[in-house]
């Protein structure tokens, strides 16, 4: 968080949820307002966008350079001309989850990340401790920018923060009180150009904690059990199934925890699928247990939660085949852990734009468990190119000509999952729209 106390104009760029969020803290807080998207004008009403923010669309011109400070939405490229220009002229540049938290104090703040997992165990933590503590929020990638609640959060809220590596990217001295980091795989390498600055921009959310601060991080992962090696928070690891202190495990549908000189055991039975949704619900209930929370709320809490929309979502059976909307599967590794999910009969939809990431990783689990795969969006080429001979391929285009070439060849007892393994951006505003498309057609098939 940079003081940004004597600046008097704000330069947003992108005016997306974030962007819009940020410029409207900002003009409320009394700066001067610019905000800049590089895409079709559109109007401050549609937008939500306060009337007194000056705006241009198309470009971003020179006219950000007369601002302070730059608030940068989190999609958006350091690459970009104008960034350049401003660290020319000693302009700084801040996210805008480090601009808004120049405004916010919170009681307490957990930040999630990791590449997979995050929103899950987000929302299952926030659904924790706002059933012990009402004044809980939760913010951040999951949808609702820090910007857009700043004021709604006092010295007696507890926010729960999901954090993308874009985000942390331009946040060097944020520090949570507790931070969780699920796993750390490759993603978002055509934006952070190489795995060290992806897992340099993910350490930003333990970088700054101190000793009373703590790390919940996934033992089993030899990344994150070197980057938390040599730290200053408080290690709390998960999966570690060691007879050791500061460790939550998971065996034969127990959930263990030791802390100090305490073992504590909880048996929620658990609704949600998958090997990985254990390491999301160890890692919820360290965070909530190290905030205090009683661990029979922990395990009702846990018994109750039934997932996460467009994660390994259940829409419809129909003539006995399951459809499944994993949209929010944006990366190969999501993918990989769907399919892990499922024993066999998979007819795959994957495509969208293409990130940079190898999808070999998915290669054997396709060859063992996917009957068909249907192709969609820009990075067919490149996927039917990685993947061949693993399934029968099917060029589709889009989402409505996959569905109805599935209904040709889908048989009885088999899985149709969506999940994409690609940004969507390509087709759709985000995957959130993508994930909504694909349930209406399949709400709508006979
Ligand atoms: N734009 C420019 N210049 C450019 C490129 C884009 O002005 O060079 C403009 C676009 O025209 C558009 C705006 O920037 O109007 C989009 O900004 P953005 O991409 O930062 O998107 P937001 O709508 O602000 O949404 C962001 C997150 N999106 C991304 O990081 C890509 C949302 O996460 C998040 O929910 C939201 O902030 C609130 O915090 C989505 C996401 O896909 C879910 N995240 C990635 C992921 O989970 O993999 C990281």
């Amino acid at each position: 968080m940079k003081n940004i106390n004597n600046k008097i104009n704000v330069a947003v760029i992108g005016l997306g949820k974030s962007g819009i969020a940020a410029a409207n803290l900002a003009r409320r807080k009394g700066y001067n307002v610019f905000a800049s998207d590089s895409g079709k004008v559109k109007t401050h009403s549609a937008m939500k966008l306060n009337k007194e923010v000056a705006v241009e669309f198309g470009k971003h011109s020179d006219k950000v350079l007369e601002s302070d400070i730059i608030v940068k939405s989190p999609g958006i490229s350091s690459d970009l001309p104008i960034f350049k220009a401003a660290q020319e002229r000693n302009i700084p540049v801040m996210s805008e989850f480090d601009f808004a938290l120049n405004f916010v104090k919170p009681k307490r703040f957990i930040a999630v990340t990791g590449t997979n997992g995050k929103t899950t165990t987000t929302t299952l933590i926030y659904e924790i401790i706002k059933k012990a503590y009402k004044n809980t929020v939760v913010v951040g990638n999951i949808g609702y920018p820090l910007s857009s609640l700043a004021e709604k959060i006092n010295a007696k809220t507890i926010v729960v923060a999901e954090l993308s590596s874009y985000q942390l990217e331009d946040s060097p001295d944020f520090r949570p009180d507790i931070s969780v980091i699920l796993n750390i795989t490759p993603d978002h390498l055509k934006h952070h150009k190489t795995m060290k600055n992806y897992i340099k921009a993910k350490s930003n959310v333990f970088i700054n904690q101190k000793n009373k601060d703590f790390v919940i991080y996934n033992y089993q992962d030899k990344i994150l059990r070197k980057i938390t090696s040599n730290i200053n928070a408080s290690a709390f690891s998960f999966n570690a199934n060691l007879k050791k202190t500061n460790t939550i495990y998971y065996e034969n549908g127990n959930i263990y925890i030791r802390y100090k000189n305490k073992k504590i055991t909880l048996s929620p039975d658990i609704k949600i699928p998958g090997r990985h949704n254990i390491d999301n619900i160890l890692s919820s209930v360290a965070a909530a247990f190290l905030s205090g929370i009683k661990p029979d709320i922990i395990e009702k809490v846990i018994s109750s939660f039934k997932g996460v929309e467009h994660r390994i979502e259940f829409v419809k059976n129909i003539k006995s085949i399951s459809y499944y909307n994993d949209s929010k599967a944006t990366n190969v590794d999501s993918t990989k852990v769907a399919l892990e999910a499922f024993d066999k009969n998979i007819q795959l939809i994957l495509g969208g734009q293409d990130k940079g990431s190898p999808y070999k990783p998915i290669y054997n689990l396709i060859k063992k468990k996917v009957k068909n795969i249907f192709l969609i969006g820009e990075a067919t080429p490149i996927i039917k190119k990685e993947l061949k001979g693993s399934a029968q391929m099917y060029e589709c285009g889009t989402l409505l000509n996959a569905l109805k070439k599935i209904q040709t060849v889908a048989e009885e007892k088999d899985i149709v999952l969506f999940s994409p393994a690609c940004a969507s951006f390509d087709q759709f505003e985000n995957f959130e729209h993508r994930g909504q498309e694909f349930k209406k057609i399949v709400l709508s098939l006979k």
